[in-house]
């Protein structure tokens, strides 16, 4: 079921130069880490060449850079015979725990994991892993697992040092990019999948980075775990079969600016709009694909969540290497990655999400050999007390961070690819989504983006939507019109249900009269979160 115009004519106008033109450049600058070598080979079927000439000072200074497991100030201590304390390199320990004796079963790995990571040894549980392998895998196909693929996992890891020097973090408030190639990615997740990388262990509220190693992964005790585990384990033996020649961009974008929405004068029939109850976002082909983030990038997807980020996550394993650089986002930010492709095909949500299978994504690329798969992961705010929702400075904390999320300079010739999102906010993070539509719907219209929305399901929110989006366009509404009636909602709110009734009931009134009440603005979002 569908309303609003048809995804052909949504994309009447575009050039397919248009639709493959929509991630930055790639070229080395102090914005943009390019961790390969420019140009690339014209033949597509060369892997990028890494770029080491980075220089050493960047290892050392940890506010700015990764640490990677293979740093040298990354040590422990051994006793020696003579009972005296000695300095050893941990990269030296990990390649002794993984190449040196080879690992049979889970029990190995996982000895061999806790043996570079012996502060943790007590606190991590790997039942998780155990289960996939004593339940889902044959004696023969451990054996072969444990034979042919966990040594190329290990060779792939400890090609690191051969494949980066060094990363920046991606932190807050800066407009910056890093790009890598999929090899080079590749191998950071064979790390992460090892839990090699050092200072990345302790409890996420004590960082603000996402956590990176997979041991709280191993450990959870959901029984989609075990899928998600399926997903990245397909992931790998993908990689070490053919490594796929690709690139990705991870980019962090953050606006100092927004349009003061109150008196906008855009308007809602500038754009065109989709709705959809059964497609999903990951299906939508050549549009900017939301991802209903967490501001710790990928959520729990290393734990036990499994929503809409999460699965996107397990089956685009590409996207977790964003976990290791990015610093979780301020209101005024978002996360945009390009050409991760998918790897899974999956069925079900949440407790019913299951692995169905290899995928193979035929997705083209653009002329930096990244698919043109674009992602832009956006965090709603998480309302303990959904009311607080139609406060004006969290509905306009909602229209920035979308507004952030569909970007678009105005003075790039390029038209904008079509969004496709959906009820952002309105799951795990109980915003309405009677509501979150008409922000996303404000936020294209000031990026002269189109619009398709999959209400995943919900036919009732489908029709009532289109009815609103309908109504905004025949009245010739402007953004500042509607703004007026959201935040004077919340005078008469009975309950949410009733938004678009007072839209419909009050739009010409509110418009006609006196302006709307200024708001109180002072409250924290902490205090609305507590
Ligand atoms: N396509 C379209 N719509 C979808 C899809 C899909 N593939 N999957 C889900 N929906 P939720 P939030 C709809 O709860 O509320 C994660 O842990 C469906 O109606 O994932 O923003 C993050 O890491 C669903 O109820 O997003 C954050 O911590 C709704 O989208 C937190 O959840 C919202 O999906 C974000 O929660």
């Amino acid at each position: 079921m569908c309303e609003g115009l048809s995804i052909e004519e949504i994309f009447e106008g575009y050039s397919t130069f248009q639709r493959c033109n929509q991630a930055p450049e790639i070229k080395h600058s102090k914005e943009h880490t390019v961790l390969f070598e420019l140009p690339l080979s014209e033949d597509v079927d060369v892997l990028p060449i890494p770029r080491l000439n980075e220089s050493e000072e960047n290892e050392s200074n940890f506010e700015e850079y990764v640490k990677l497991p293979f740093d040298k100030s990354s040590i422990y201590y051994e006793i020696d015979q003579n009972g005296e304390k000695i300095q050893k390199s941990r990269w030296d320990l990990i390649k002794d725990s993984l190449k040196n004796r080879k690992i049979e079963n889970s029990k190995e790995l996982e000895e061999a994991i806790k043996s570079y990571n012996t502060k943790f040894a007590k606190e991590w549980n790997f039942s998780a892993l155990h289960k996939f392998f004593d339940e889902e895998l044959l004696e023969e196909q451990q054996e072969q697992f444990f034979d042919e693929l966990m040594p190329k996992i290990i060779d792939l890891a400890l090609q690191l040092p051969d494949l980066i020097r060094s990363i920046p973090f991606l932190r807050q408030k800066r407009n910056q990019c890093i790009s890598m190639s999929k090899k080079q990615a590749a191998s950071i997740l064979a790390n992460a999948f090892l839990c090699t990388f050092p200072n990345r262990n302790v409890a996420r509220k004590s960082t603000d980075y996402p956590e990176i190693n997979f041991s709280r992964l191993f450990g959870s005790k959901s029984a989609h775990v075990v899928q998600k585990i399926k997903c990245i384990f397909n992931y790998f033996r993908r990689v070490i079969l053919k490594m796929p020649t690709g690139v990705l961009t991870f980019q962090r974008r953050y606006i100092k600016d927004f349009p003061q929405w109150s008196t906008s004068d855009l308007k809602f029939s500038s754009i065109k709009w989709h709705s959809d109850s059964k497609g999903t976002i990951e299906n939508a082909a050549g549009m900017l694909q939301v991802d209903f983030a967490n501001r710790y990038l990928g959520g729990g997807v290393l734990g036990h969540g499994c929503v809409q980020e999460e699965i996107r996550f397990a089956v685009c394993p590409e996207l977790i290497v964003g976990m290791l650089f990015f610093e979780s986002m301020k209101p005024d930010e978002t996360i945009l990655i390009t050409g991760a492709e998918i790897f899974n095909k999956h069925s079900g949500y949440s407790n019913t999400f299951k692995w169905e299978g290899n995928y193979i994504d035929n997705t083209p690329c653009d002329k930096f050999r990244r698919k043109q798969i674009y992602i832009v992961a956006m965090d709603a705010v998480s309302f303990h007390k959904p009311k607080m929702q139609f406060e004006e400075f969290l509905l306009r904390r909602e229209t920035n961070k979308a507004y952030c999320g569909f970007y678009h300079d105005p003075n790039d010739i390029e038209k904008p690819i079509p969004v496709a999102t959906g009820n952002w906010g309105c799951g795990a993070f109980r915003g309405a989504k009677n509501l979150k539509c008409l922000l996303q719907f404000i936020a294209c219209v000031s990026n002269n983006r189109n619009l398709v929305y999959f209400t995943f399901g919900d036919e009732a929110l489908m029709k009532s939507m289109a009815e609103m989006f309908s109504f905004l366009q025949q009245k010739d509404a402007s953004i500042s019109q509607l703004w007026k009636c959201l935040v004077t909602f919340k005078n008469d709110m009975k309950c949410f249900e009733d938004l678009y009734k007072y839209i419909y009931d009050n739009f010409d009134i509110i418009n006609n009269n006196s302006p709307p009440e200024t708001i109180n603005e002072c409250q924290s979002f902490n205090e609305i979160q507590s």
